[in-house]
């Protein structure tokens, strides 16, 4: 199991925090997902691919690297 970190942009609000948090929980191997909306920063644990969750957070509306 690894932690990854993704800067995420676009997110303004609580709302956005939660819907990115859900997308990148609902990959497959994801642990836990943890967004600070202040920083813009995702922190993820588990197995997934850092490809596969900047894609989950591009699914979801918002950009992530
Ligand atoms: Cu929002």
């Amino acid at each position: 199991m690894s932690q990854t970190t993704l800067k995420v942009e676009g997110m303004t609000c609580n709302h956005c925090k939660m819907h990115v948090e859900k997308a990148l929980r609902g990959v497959n191997g994801v642990e836990e997902a943890q967004v600070d909306l202040a920083k813009g920063e995702a922190v993820v644990s588990g197995n997934a691919s850092r490809e596969e969750l900047v894609k989950a957070v591009i699914d979801a509306g918002y950009s992530a690297q």
